[in-house]
């Protein structure tokens, strides 16, 4: 059969038969006779393409399929493959190449270390020696991005390849979770009885892993309060629990002063810890524990202290769970964050500003809606008035890298429309400065009807940055004020229905509005 036939053949058994796209010359002759079972979505650039497939491998908890133009696509994606690396995000990328028998004449759009290009950023990558080997490298690429822990795979492919003669070849099952070391994990155990009083630390991997109702069934067994690790890219605990302790911050003294007095800091599924800025002396409280479960062997190997257990996070804290009793006295847990209800509600302002905004989402988004959040100061008025209750109900990106919010809400609002039950209005929360990133994302939003609802925090500047140079005692920056986007005609230039709010008093209209919408809608609220 041909090489083509193979790789649909094997695609189909792996469920990518979505591919996310920017095709190139060297990319058409893999999409002759495009079976009908298979859709192409397209992104209007390839940093675009691989935040889309990110958004959507999230949510449905599986790996997608990428493909990208060679040497400047794969260039121009680089950003978002660093991203889904970061967020472990399973991706199979697939890149055009020029034809092997011109390859020593140095052709157009030649990539010449095709299969280096997108290193170390990728988990595995290669350009197949022979034609005939493509649908191996792909079914490879397959396995190793679904292996934990996850992260994007790369296949550079010839042009000439697609038409060749290969054998073809089955899927197989492969595993892609790893369990825990049992003796490790019956010592961890025995310290979590004995601790007088735990304390856990929950980051992104314990909902990457599906691990949300282990996770609080152990707390409650603790009686452990419950903090989210420093920059979290996903939700892993309910912020509106009674154990719910509030967000660490990124530097090291402060996650020390937060966890004093806590005997033995367990993490679930996260780094110990993610610093933003420089910090000295202890990573935990004095005569505090450390013990970590990840599932990642690198995370592991880095942790400054304590003992790191590599384990998937259901099978582990399910583990826990069968090993541990409740402590005979469960203290009682230090510092929970006020829960929101019981936060004064804010008035209306004069001049609109993110608090109020957070507050008026929280209270008129629509049941079980998902938010996917790349607004960074105000990130302190989204924990503070818009809490995350439910399971799989919150996405940033792991990287810091802008541009990924936006078309990534695409993605996760895309599998939603593919059958994901129950369906999940999707909100984008995005910084002005933040969606010029990705900003012709909106067209492939219209293109496909995904009916996210746009919200843009329009202050007219890098906020984030301004308010970061006060660390390094720089009081004024020259590269912070953006201003003149106007972000409607942005996106009906794009086929996106829109509107902006500049008065308090016009916004839950609006916000109504943008969220009964069943199709893709964006809202600028300008704030101060
Ligand atoms: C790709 C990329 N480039 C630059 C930055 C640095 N950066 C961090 S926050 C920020 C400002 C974002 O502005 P906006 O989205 O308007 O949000 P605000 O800070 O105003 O809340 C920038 C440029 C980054 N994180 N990623």
């Amino acid at each position: 059969m041909k090489v083509r036939e193979a790789v649909c053949a094997l695609l189909r058994e792996f469920e990518l038969t979505t591919i996310f796209g920017n095709p190139g010359s060297t990319e058409l002759p893999m999409l002759r006779d495009f079976p009908r079972d298979f859709r192409y979505v397209l992104g209007l650039q390839e940093s675009i393409v691989v935040a889309l497939a990110d958004g959507y491998a999230q949510a449905r908890h599986k790996a997608a399929l990428v493909n990208l133009h060679s040497a400047v696509g794969v260039g121009h994606a680089l950003g978002s493959i660093f991203t889904a690396y970061r967020n472990q995000t399973p991706l199979v990328i697939t890149a055009g190449q020029q034809a092997r028998s011109i390859m020593p004449y140095e052709p157009f759009l030649y990539s010449e270390q095709a299969a280096q290009l997108p290193k170390p950023y990728v988990k595995w990558s290669v350009e197949p020696a022979r034609a005939a080997d493509v649908p191996a490298a792909i079914a490879r690429a397959y396995y190793v991005a679904m292996q934990a822990p996850r992260g994007p795979t790369f296949v550079s492919i010839p042009v000439d390849d697609w038409d060749q003669g290969c054998e073809p070849l089955a899927a197989r099952a492969v595993s892609t979770r790893v369990g825990a070391d049992p003796q490790l994990l019956a010592s961890a155990a025995q310290a979590l009885t004995q601790a007088r009083r735990p304390v856990i630390v929950v980051g992104a991997s314990v909902a990457r892993n599906q691990a949300w109702d282990e996770t609080i069934a152990l707390a409650e067994r603790h009686n452990a309060a419950v903090w989210v690790a420093p920059m979290s890219a996903r939700n892993s605990f309910p912020e509106n629990h009674r154990l719910f302790a509030g967000f660490l911050p990124a530097d090291r003294s402060g996650i020390v002063k937060a966890l004093a007095g806590n005997d033995l800091v367990l993490v679930l599924g996260a780094p110990a810890f993610t610093y933003h800025v420089e910090g000295h002396g202890p990573h935990v409280p004095q005569g505090a524990q450390l013990l970590q479960l990840t599932d990642d062997p690198a995370v592991a190997a880095w942790c400054p202290v304590g003992t790191s257990i590599v384990t998937d996070l259901r099978l582990g804290v399910a583990q826990l769970l069968a090993l541990t009793t409740a402590a005979a006295n469960a203290p009682t847990p230090l510092r929970t964050a006020p829960t929101i209800a019981a936060r004064p509600p804010l008035r209306a302002p004069e001049l609109l500003d993110d608090r109020y905004l957070m507050q008026m989402i929280a209270a008129l988004r629509p049941a079980h809606s998902i938010l996917v959040e790349e607004a960074p100061s105000s990130r302190a008025a989204l924990h503070d008035y818009l809490p995350i209750i439910e399971r799989d109900g919150f996405h940033t990106c792991a990287s810091g890298g802008l541009g990924h919010g936006l078309p990534a809400a695409i993605g996760v609002a895309l599998a939603q429309q593919d059958g994901a039950q129950p369906r999940r209005k999707v909100i984008a929360l995005l910084g002005d400065g933040s969606a010029m990133y990705a900003i012709q994302g909106l067209w492939s939003a219209a293109a496909l009807g995904t009916p996210v609802a746009f919200i843009i925090v329009n202050n007219r500047s890098y906020q984030a940055l301004a308010e970061f140079g006060q660390h390094f005692g720089i009081a004024t920056l020259p590269c912070v004020q953006l201003g003149g986007l106007d972000f409607c005609a942005l996106a009906s230039a794009q086929g996106l229905r829109a509107r902006r709010v500049e008065r308090a008093a016009d916004l839950e209209a609006a916000l109504s509005e943008v969220f009964s919408a069943t199709v893709p809608m964006l809202l600028e609220v300008c704030v101060r």
